[in-house]
């Protein structure tokens, strides 16, 4: 057996040596580490060799293998010949490329809902002549509170219904923190809608998040009325949800407009049919105009502030604000 072993041996160096070209190698591949091989069928001789001889045999037999497979690597390399191993690799040990092979597909990321959404709703008030306006997220008392006509003993600048970062900064409450910012540094005639992240410290429900996004809108001319802001948001309302959502204006207060309303939508939240509050809005209170220099005599304007997600949800049929920030793919991957 042990004679047989190296017989197999010389054999092997002699045809590896005398193996010039790919094909002549192939072929030594097949005959010697092919699933028929010589090597194979040496090993399936096992169960022939006496039971004390046949770990020294098997020990031998591999070692065999492998001393003939690194051989025909070795001589595959010198050869630098174009056969592959079966393995995915090349002759020379290069990948080897297969073009007709489908190729991997790298799953497609998308934007989130609220995202989507945003872009839409920028879309639509583009089209009614609005520009798109930003502001920071981290904000000082003047542009959430003090510019916008709310006085220190109003209920909302309790630091509990707020989260301070110090005595004097906030993450800001509303983006009617961003109407400041705009007639800060640009004169009427105004339209613009700002987009983004706003927080309170909320109770989470089906409707409520303590972290949530607004679109505020404002528009400042000379005589504005209370008709330009119905007209703007119910031609808003019936393009962005269509012409069958019902929606309403419901007479509200916010220090910073006079006369206020509420935008209310009917929506199913939690499989009930109800009224939902999506925002507010006004006639811009001649106090703000006061606070960025304007003259309250010559400008009028409106405003108002939505909130994303609820327009999402009723948008897309979205019966828990939760679920968008629980980063589950499977929800997310519908929209
Ligand atoms: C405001 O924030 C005013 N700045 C809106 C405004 C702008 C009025 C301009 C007049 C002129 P309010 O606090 O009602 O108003 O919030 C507006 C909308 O944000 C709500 O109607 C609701 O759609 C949304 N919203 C409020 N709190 C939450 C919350 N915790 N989670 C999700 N959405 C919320």
């Amino acid at each position: 057996m042990m004679e047989r072993i190296e017989q197999l041996q010389a054999e092997a160096e002699r045809d590896l040596a005398a193996a010039g070209d790919a094909e002549q190698l192939e072929r030594f591949r097949i005959k010697y580490l092919g699933s028929k091989g010589a090597l194979k069928t040496l090993l399936a001789t096992l169960k022939e060799v006496p039971a004390e001889d046949r770990p020294q045999f098997g020990a031998q037999a591999n070692a065999l293998r492998e001393r003939v497979q690194e051989a025909f690597e070795r001589r595959r390399s010198e050869l630098g010949a174009a056969v592959g191993d079966g393995g995915g690799r090349a002759a020379g040990g290069g990948p080897m490329l297969d073009v007709t092979e489908p190729g991997l597909r790298q799953p497609f990321g998308r934007p989130h809902v609220i995202t989507q959404t945003i872009d839409e709703l920028i879309e639509v008030f583009g089209r009614l002549g609005f520009d798109v306006a930003t502001g920071p997220e981290i904000e000082d008392e003047f542009h959430n509170f003090v510019a916008l006509n709310i006085p220190p003993e109003h209920p909302a600048r309790d630091p509990l219904d707020n989260f301070y970062l110090d005595e004097k900064r906030l993450l800001r409450s509303q983006t009617s923190t961003v109407q400041i910012r705009v007639m800060e540094k640009t004169q009427p005639p105004i339209r613009v809608v700002a987009t983004g992240r706003v927080y309170r410290p909320d109770e989470h429900d089906a409707t409520h998040y303590s972290m949530f996004h607004q679109i505020e809108g404002l528009y400042v001319d000379r005589r504005v009325s209370m008709a330009d802001l119905k007209t703007t948001l119910m031609q808003f309302a019936r393009a962005y949800f269509g012409p069958e959502a019902e929606v309403r204006l419901r007479p509200s207060f916010f220090p910073f407009t006079e006369p206020s309303a509420e935008l209310d939508i009917k929506m199913q939240v939690r499989g009930r049919w109800d009224w939902v509050e999506l925002g507010g809005c006004g006639m811009v209170d001649p106090n703000v105009f006061g606070a960025v220099g304007y003259d309250p005599e010559q400008w009028t304007g409106f405003a108002f502030g939505l909130g994303v997600e609820r327009i999402a949800m009723r948008k897309y049929g979205i019966a828990d604000i939760r679920w968008l920030f629980e980063n589950d793919v499977r929800f997310l991957r519908q929209f």
